[in-house]
């Protein structure tokens, strides 16, 4: 290909060839091709382009930066070991009726039971019972005390027979909750209050202030006793 150079060459090697004598006339020889003009001003600026890409992350910042947001939670971790055994929890309101109702039964048979073998029964809304033992006026005091309960005392006639019929029973005697007070030949229950009901037997009592405890026969009357006596045990609740 021709350069820029070589063209400008040939351009002066053409004029060259066609110059003829200015006196003669002759056919014009066609001119040299002039310089390419200068470049233009440039042209205004196109439409604006479509959107390009987001560009890459920037590097990190310094540090000290405020800290960012929480992120969102994971996801579930495995399932741990078995805890241990809770405390056991209360009854319910239907168990707790049915154990009272058990508790009723065996009650009420237990009951059964004692009153035909003549070691308990009830009288005007107390309980008498025996344990069968036979013990001193002291023991007699604690064994029923231990039981929840105390010694017999009969307050009327109906009483008396409940106990008499314990007595019978044993065919023992038994000690009452009973006493001598300070004045000989007065005689009172535990609280030191006076009796309102007495059953003494004929020429009882007798001890003089000598016999401070009280016994039942097995016909039901009453005789001043020493209270160190072997007993039959029979209280009451
Ligand atoms: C014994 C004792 C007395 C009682 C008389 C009755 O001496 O038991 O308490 O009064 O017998 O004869
Ligand atoms: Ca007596």
């Amino acid at each position: 290909m021709l350069s820029l150079q070589s063209l400008h060459i040939l351009a002066a090697a053409a004029v060259f060839l066609v110059t003829c004598n200015a006196e003669e006339k002759c056919a014009g020889a066609p001119g040299i091709p002039g310089t390419p003009g200068a470049n233009g001003l440039p042209g205004r600026d196109g439409r604006d382009g479509m959107k390009g890409d987001p560009g890459p992350p920037g590097p990190q910042g310094p540090p000290g930066g405020m800290p960012g947001l929480p992120g969102r939670d994971g996801l579930p971790g495995v399932q741990g070991p078995q805890g241990e055994k809770g405390n056991k929890g209360e009854r319910g309101q239907h168990g707790q009726y049915k154990i009272k109702q058990k508790n009723n039964q065996i009650f009420s048979l237990s009951f059964a039971v004692l009153t035909l073998e003549g070691k308990i029964t009830e009288v005007g809304g107390k309980i008498l019972a025996t344990n069968g033992k036979e013990v001193n006026f002291e023991t007699t005091l604690k064994a029923c005390e231990h039981a929840g309960g105390s010694i017999a005392t009969p307050r009327n006639k109906e009483e008396n027979d409940a106990i008499w019929d314990i007595v019978k029973q044993f065919n023992r005697y038994a000690y009452l909750g009973i006493r001598e007070s300070d004045v000989p030949g007065e005689f009172h229950d535990l609280d030191g209050k006076p009796l309102n009901y007495t059953n003494w037997r004929a020429s009882e009592p007798n001890g003089k202030g000598g016999e401070n405890c009280v016994e039942m026969y097995t016909d039901g009357g009453w005789n001043d006793k020493k209270c160190n006596q072997y007993r039959l045990t029979i209280c009451e609740f």
